[in-house]
């Protein structure tokens, strides 16, 4: 018999690589997506294409993490095997303005998944996206799954609300509940407000001609960054074994923001000098146009400055190591950005 995945946020960057994943795995995939105005199915459009997927193995339900009733209803009518919690108000600087809303999807969410798992009396298996966030002001380097927790923002809160949560449904109830501390993961299919994203359609659009500028925040914090689709992979991996734990999923290695920006412009055969100190600082194209400037409404009230991580266990137990690497996770993001240009010679 196939087995049956349930994924709460299917519509988001990782929704979309794990379904792929799952189906390839011939998983029957069901997803939930939210109700919104307009369409919010975009990513998964190359899933619909695959001739793997069908009617009957890839179907969405409307649903809702902040919505007890509707979580309920589809894990009882769904009886999934494995649950994947990847649905979230998932934006750090965004929580600062919304950290009610934030926490009523990214903690209470979890709960309201758990709490329907352990009432629905069903060897349901269960994933929680955890994140490096919750290591905020980072305790110890690299962080590791044993480095004390310090969230610096009401998203990095409510996602340790749902780790500390997925812990003690595993202990008190016996629920095979996993949690994925994932490092900073990024594709093709990043959201368009997040840095990485931001940094790489902006450089390619100024590069020809089809923007002026590109505005950011703190370029100085540091994050390691790896590709969404080893991720998913490891998410996968964790509910294949035979007792559950929590597991540190990264690169191992880090960049500065400034750095990122330099990388890209290397590979984009772009060339940028950086003139000026903190607020002032600018980078320039090699005609000294502006292209870059920093702008304070994108800093945040209490920043991470500085995250790496170890995949040592991950390595061990899951057999897990990252394919990509920085230069192959930025290839990639480019070569999608230069595909929806339109109406320009592309060559790089
Ligand atoms: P994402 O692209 O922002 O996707 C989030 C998903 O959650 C989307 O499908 C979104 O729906 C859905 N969602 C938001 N609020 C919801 C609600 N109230 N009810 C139901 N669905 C809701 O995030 P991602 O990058 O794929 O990340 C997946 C998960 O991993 C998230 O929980 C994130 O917090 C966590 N995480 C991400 C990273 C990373 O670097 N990417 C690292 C660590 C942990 P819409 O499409 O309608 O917005
Ligand atoms: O910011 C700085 C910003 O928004 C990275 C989420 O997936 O990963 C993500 O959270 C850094 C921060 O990611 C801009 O201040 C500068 O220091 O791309 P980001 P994030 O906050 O690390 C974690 C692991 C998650 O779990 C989250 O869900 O870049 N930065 N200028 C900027 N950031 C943004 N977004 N926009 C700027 O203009």
């Amino acid at each position: 018999m196939k087995k049956k995945a349930l994924i709460f946020g299917v519509t988001g960057q990782d929704g979309a690589y794990l379904s792929k994943f799952l189906l390839k795995k011939n998983y029957i995939v069901h997803g939930v997506k939210r109700r919104s105005s307009s369409f919010n199915t975009s990513r998964l459009d190359d899933i619909y294409k695959d001739p793997i997927s069908t009617k009957t193995n890839f179907i969405l339900h409307f649903g809702d993490m902040t919505d007890t009733q509707s979580v309920n209803n589809l894990i009882n009518k769904i009886n999934p095997d494995e649950i994947y919690n990847l649905a979230a108000q998932s934006h750090v600087k965004v929580s600062f303005e919304i950290p009610e809303y934030t926490s009523n999807a990214d903690a209470l969410g979890s709960l309201r998944i758990l709490e329907a798992i352990v009432n629905s009396k069903k060897k349901i298996k269960f994933y929680q996206a955890g994140t490096s966030e919750m290591y905020g002001k980072v305790m110890e380097r690299p962080q590791t799954e044993k480095t004390p927790f310090y969230p610096r923002s009401p998203y990095g809160v409510a996602k340790l609300y749902s780790h500390w949560m997925t812990v003690n449904y595993r202990e008190a109830y016996g629920v095979f509940a996993c949690n994925g501390i994932l490092f900073n993961h990024e594709s093709p299919l990043r959201g368009e407000t997040f840095v990485t994203k931001k940094i790489i359609k902006a450089l390619c659009k100024i590069k020809f001609k089809k923007q002026e500028k590109l505005y950011l925040g703190n370029i100085y914090s540091k994050r390691d960054w790896g590709h969404a689709e080893d991720y998913v992979e490891a998410m996968w991996k964790m509910l294949q074994l035979k007792t559950p734990d929590d597991f540190v999923i990264c690169s191992g290695k880090q960049y500065s923001i400034k750095q990122f920006i330099n990388l890209v412009s290397l590979q984009l055969n772009f060339p940028i000098k950086w003139k000026g100190k903190g607020i002032n600082e600018k980078g320039y194209d090699k005609n000294n146009k502006c292209i870059i400037e920093i702008n304070k409404k994108y800093f945040r009230p209490s920043e991470v400055d500085s995250l790496i991580g170890s995949y040592k266990k991950a390595k061990k137990i899951l057999k897990w190591s990252p394919r990509h690497n920085i230069k192959s996770l930025i290839k990639d993001m480019i070569n999608y950005e230069l595909k929806h240009i339109d109406n320009v010679n592309k060559k790089i």
